[in-house]
């Protein structure tokens, strides 16, 4: 079957071969590659001929290698309850992978026209501890990059030598955008990186504290991996291979704090001043209740969100958790129909179309409770209000990191902090009077307040010995109908 490629693909409406490199992308994964580049085709599409993204990925080979060969072009496939709908993105004009030559990648960033640099390196790709959102200066990726500054590994580390260069070369700085699910995440990103500058010089996290701008962003889009199902079906729908296309909804939704000082592509996103109330809204409801039913979904054997939603009392249990726990927290953002906007998300977790895996979901739990489920449990507790539904998403994470699933076979638990999790699991023992405290232990993740709170602490015990005697399912089960 054809390649795609420049040469064989007729559906581009602009020739991405003369746009200009406006924007160097860290972390050029599924997510990058439906959402912001998506939003970049259509500037580029529009005459924004000085957006192009270069990408670059700070480890793995394999997108490079997939894309390099079709001209880092890729297919978009979006679906909805009407089916899927192909188109190829051009915005892609290459990708470095970082490791095989550091200064490359340092060396783009420099680009007089680079006036953006962005981020989807996920959450533990900033190298901060969650509960507090400050760099940890003993992450080993941190401590390499002081030690060899001119040839980083972290994220933080890549920013930080790139600023340090553009300001030796007279260059001003380029905008730091974040655009992972990180709690305002253009402060958090900001106290990481200018922590590392000033850990390099003090002068030098002066200046990236007083001339650096690190916008805040809410991203939104669903992109489950892709497989090779959709591989197959990809082609046979457009007639050319293409090897790594990504499968995202048809939904999608950016809100932008827009603090440019070098300028910004017209993208078709939501451009405010204040981005808190929609990034708490998606976190606190879509992504707090996709890490809940993820656990307790994997828990029960469903492989997908769908399976979850398909599962009644699950989906009941996920509709409780939005309308009863997390809505009384929010600062409804302004226009926003709090309940059209549930109503929409369960819509999307239902979405037949994806086949998004429990486990991807569960992944890196530890970087993802605190914005999730912790700050809204925080907000119940000061308010004096019930916080069962959360406490059980609490309570499956915990049962899920033990490793173990209720059969006695291996989950496969990706986290960072695995060892760690792994480790205080073992010692405490499927017991959850014992497991609840030596997890609830971990500062980086639930800070000093939460454990010292009785009401939290029993609640989480509570939920975790119902989880461990009677199993995932029954837990929800019964959750339903105690919980009317
Ligand atoms: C998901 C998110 O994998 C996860 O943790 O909750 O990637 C989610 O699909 C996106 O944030 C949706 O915008």
């Amino acid at each position: 079957m054809t390649r795609l490629s420049l040469r064989t693909c007729k559906t581009l409406r602009y020739d991405p071969a003369l746009a200009d490199i406006g924007i160097v992308h860290l972390g050029v994964g599924a997510f990058h590659r439906a959402h912001m580049a998506d939003y970049t085709d259509a500037v580029l599409a529009n005459g924004g001929a000085r957006w192009a993204i270069l990408g670059a990925s700070l480890r793995a080979a394999d997108t490079r290698d997939a894309l390099q060969e079709q001209d880092f072009l890729y297919t978009l496939a979006e679906s909805d309850e009407q089916g899927e709908r192909c188109r190829v993105i051009g915005a892609l004009r290459g990708i470095l992978v970082a490791p095989e030559d550091p200064q490359a990648l340092i060396e783009a960033m420099c680009l007089p026209s680079v006036k953006i640099v962005s981020l989807t390196v996920t959450e533990k790709g900033y190298c901060h501890d969650p509960a507090t959102g400050t760099l940890n200066e003993q992450h080993p990726d941190i401590l390499h990059d002081l030690a060899n500054p001119d040839s980083p590994r972290s994220a933080p580390g890549y920013l930080v030598e790139a600023i340090r260069a553009r300001k030796a070369r007279g260059l001003p700085p380029f905008t730091v955008l974040c655009c992972d699910n990180l709690p305002a995440n253009g402060r958090t990103v900001a106290r990481v990186v200018t922590r590392l500058a000033e850990l390099r010089s003090p002068a030098l996290g002066n200046y990236v504290a007083e001339h650096v701008a690190f916008p805040a962003t809410m991203v939104d889009r669903i992109v489950p991996a892709t497989t090779d199902a959709d591989r197959a079906r990809i082609a046979a729908a457009t007639g050319l291979e293409d090897r790594w296309p990504v499968v995202t909804e048809r939904f999608t939704d950016w809100v932008i704090e827009d603090r440019f000082p070098q300028g910004r592509p017209d993208w078709a996103a939501r451009f405010v001043t204040d981005i808190a109330p929609f990034e708490t809204m998606k976190l606190r409801l879509l992504n707090g209740a996709h890490s809940s039913m993820s656990y307790l979904g994997y828990l029960a054997g469903h492989e997908t969100i769908a399976g979850c939603m398909a599962d009644a009392a699950l989906a009941y249990f996920v509709s409780h958790l939005m309308n009863a726990e997390v809505t009384s927290t929010l600062d409804v953002p302004p226009d926003t129909d709090v309940t059209a906007y549930k109503q929409a998300l369960l819509a999307r977790f239902r979405n037949p179309g994806l086949r998004h895996r429990t486990w991807q979901i569960a992944m890196d739990g530890s970087q993802k409770l605190p914005q999730r489920l912790l700050g809204t449990i925080r907000d119940r507790l000061k308010a004096g209000e019930p916080i069962d539904g959360l406490a059980l998403g609490v309570a499956a994470w915990m049962r899920y990191v033990t490793g173990v699933d209720e059969a006695g076979g291996a989950i496969d638990v990706r986290d960072p902090l695995k060892d760690e999790l792994r480790a205080r699991a073992d010692a405490a023992g499927l017991n959850a009077k014992a497991l609840a405290p030596a997890l609830l232990g971990i500062e980086r993740i639930f800070g000093s307040d939460l454990p010292a709170d009785p009401r939290f602490t029993t609640a989480v015990a509570t939920a975790l010995d119902s989880l461990i005697r009677h199993g995932s399912k029954k837990t929800y089960e019964r959750f339903r109908s105690t919980h009317p």
